[in-house]
């Protein structure tokens, strides 16, 4: 049974969320310890899918798989200065050896900046070495301190992607963050996910970049998440840990670099952009299972039902879609519309007699819950045709949401009451100066996510906060 009232996807979030995790059988986070859980067998698969996507793209734009050691000795995440400075209290630090007490004391990496450099370092000899594009998928620790939610803050972040690049030149550098914000762009296009694309501002850049771009998107509670972010590295690292390549003149020069990364958080955008009362909805290329048979068997006439069950789902498994049947005798048809509603599977299928005496079936779809007939015979090229259509509407739907949620104000004032009441994300006009920005976090606790980078528009305009020229547009929220 479910654990807490599932009920108001945007009225509850935070519960809505953490129920929707145990109930379809996701992830169970009752491990015993905090910020860490379990990837269940459903939702295991959800994430392999989700991630394959996103491998699918990073091998197709010149990336290669690699597998960095978790542990990182404090002499190398200690090279670059901003880095260590704001990892060092985040960092699960190893300190013995059984009993024995480690002369250098080992992080748990919190990500991978400082395992990659010194390899770097052995790997690279000259321009012809370069670009490197690797990356990784595991898992990273970060001892944080703010509230741990499940998927969404974890210390154990157990689904990692994190891309490390290096190049010859700044430009090369430049060109590499604009290719990974296009890669992300298609994952979460893919995903059906829309998002804001912000530059962030120089307060909450990544530790040891010269600059960091973020995916952002809002919640259905009006809180923004955080869903991916690049790093324009600059030399920050090879400098710290002396990376360089013999130019084609024969100088030598250190490397620029980039990074960006992703983590289960994509899962969190999917549950949350496409999620309603009735539980989880997927988007079908993601959904371990696209389309569910249920029989709905009447007295005497079982064995007639399941059979065109079978032959339906025989039928459906000759095409690329994903199909199963529930033949299950403990559950009655209405326990299987639920459990198969609350686990978002696209497309449920119900033949009862009246159907197969009339040679039809009933297609009822996850996300809008509408019935419709179809005639048997033109049961395989209607639900192809669904299976893009759910895809497409479901992302239609959340984008519109998003943009429905989205405020461009006038004035300081106007602006502090929508955050106030977390309304989604808010715009304005701003000087680009730190001071003026802590003052529109201020008071509320909200963020500023930054300027955009995925629109463009002339400035011609005051600060809202200081009245000076204005130079940007900026987002602001309530982050989580
Ligand atoms: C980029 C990859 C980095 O770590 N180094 C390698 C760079 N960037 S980041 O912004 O710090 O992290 C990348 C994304 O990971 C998600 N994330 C988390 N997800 C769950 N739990 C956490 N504790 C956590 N911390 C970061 C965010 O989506 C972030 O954008
Ligand atoms: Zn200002």
């Amino acid at each position: 049974m479910p654990t807490v009232k599932r009920k108001r996807w945007s009225k509850q979030y935070g519960n809505w969320f953490r129920s929707v995790l145990i109930d379809a059988k996701i992830m169970d986070y009752r491990y015993p310890i905090k910020g860490c859980g379990v990837w269940m067998p459903y939702g295991f698969k959800i994430r392999r899918n989700v991630f394959q996507i996103l491998r699918d793209l990073l091998d197709s734009t010149g990336h290669d798989e690699t597998l960095f050691p978790l542990l990182i000795p404090e002499t190398s995440l200690a090279k670059e200065s901003a880095h260590v400075g704001s990892f060092e209290e985040q960092c699960f630090w190893v300190t013995r050896g059984g009993s024995t007490p480690l002369k250098v004391k080992y992080a748990l990496r919190p990500t991978s900046e400082t395992v990659i450099a010194p390899m770097l370092k052995l790997w690279i000899r000259s321009h012809a070495d370069l670009p490197i594009r690797l990356y990784q998928v595991v898992n990273i620790f970060r001892y944080e301190t703010k509230a741990t939610r499940p998927i969404i803050r974890m210390r154990e972040v157990a689904t990692f992607k994190e891309a490390h690049t290096s190049h010859a030149t700044l430009e090369d550098a430049e060109a590499q963050v604009k290719d990974a914000v296009e890669i992300y762009k298609r994952f979460f296009d893919e995903l059906g996910v829309p998002y804001f694309i912000s530059r962030r501002p120089s307060w909450d850049k990544f530790p040891g970049s010269l600059y960091s771009l973020a995916f952002d998107i809002i919640c259905p509670d009006g809180r923004t998440l955080q869903i991916g972010t690049v790093h324009n590295l600059g030399q920050n690292f090879s400098k710290a840990f002396d990376i360089t390549y013999e130019t084609e003149k024969g100088t030598q020069e250190h490397i620029w670099q980039t990074c960006y990364g992703i983590s289960g958080r994509a899962i969190v955008a999917v549950l949350s952009a496409h999620g309603d009362d009735h539980g989880v909805v997927l988007p079908p290329n993601i959904a371990p299972i696209q389309v569910v048979v249920i029989p709905i068997p009447y007295k005497e006439k079982e064995e007639y039902i399941n059979k065109a069950g079978e032959d339906i789902a025989a039928k459906l498994r000759k095409t690329e879609v994903k199909v199963e049947l529930d033949l299950r005798t403990d559950l009655t048809p209405g326990s299987k519309f639920y459990y198969w509603e609350l686990r978002g599977i696209p497309i449920r299928i119900e033949v009862g007699p009246r159907d197969v005496e009339k040679g039809e079936v009933t297609i009822v779809r996850r996300d809008t819950l509408e019935k419709q007939t179809c005639k048997m015979s033109e049961l395989v090229p209607v639900v192809q045709k669904l299976v893009e259509k759910i895809k497409q509407d479901l992302w239609q739907k959340a984008l519109q949401w998003m943009k429905d949620h989205v405020y461009r104000v006038e004035s300081l004032e106007e602006a502090k009451q929508l955050l106030r009441k977390r309304a989604g994300v808010v715009e304005v006009l701003w000087c680009n100066r730190a001071e003026c920005g802590h003052r529109l976090e201020g008071e509320v606790d909200a963020r500023v996510l930054g300027v955009p980078v995925d629109t463009e528009e002339k400035i011609d305009g005051k600060c809202v906060v200081c009245g000076r020229k204005a130079e940007h547009v900026v987002r602001a929220a309530i982050a989580y």
